[in-house]
């Protein structure tokens, strides 16, 4: 019995079962971040399809401003949160996982640069500064979610 619950909890973890949404203050969506779990891009954006969700989508400064806010409740400001936007197909052309061009571009001091092994968006926040970013799909950083809410 032992054996079987940790096997379940591990599964859990692995699969992140936890997803708890949330609303923000003034936005429609449903948004979740699990402060725990630190996956691949590919692996977060599979992450939030499970939960009939897709990754973070910024549409505006309200919405940036909001999910910065949900980083620092959650402890995880130190480093960027994958979020749903890419240039894997066309270096340079940014596309959301719903492949439309990125409405929201402001991005962070620095960004974005030139680099076929640097093709996935994150936010950041650091030093007073937030914006988005872009960096190597395969680290391993923590994810927000964005679904609707009906
Ligand atoms: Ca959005
Ligand atoms: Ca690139």
């Amino acid at each position: 019995m032992k054996a079987f619950i940790t096997i379940v909890c591990l599964f859990g973890a692995v699969f992140g079962y936890q997803s708890d949404y949330v609303s923000l203050e003034g936005l429609e969506s449903l948004y979740s971040l699990d402060n725990t779990t630190y996956v691949t891009w590919q692996d977060a954006a599979s992450q939030c399809r499970e939960d009939g969700a897709h990754l973070l989508i910024i549409d505006s400064q309200d919405e940036l401003d909001a999910v910065i806010q949900l980083r620092y409740s959650k402890g995880v400001d130190k480093f960027l949160s994958w979020a749903g936007f890419h240039d894997l197909f066309v270096e340079g052309q940014y596309i959301t996982v719903q492949d439309e061009p990125i409405a929201y571009n402001t991005w962070y001091t620095g960004y974005p640069f030139e680099s076929d092994e640097v093709n996935c968006g994150g936010v950041l926040s650091l030093n007073d500064a937030t914006g988005i970013v872009i960096y190597t799909c395969s680290a391993l950083r923590t994810f927000i979610c964005e679904k609707s809410a009906s």
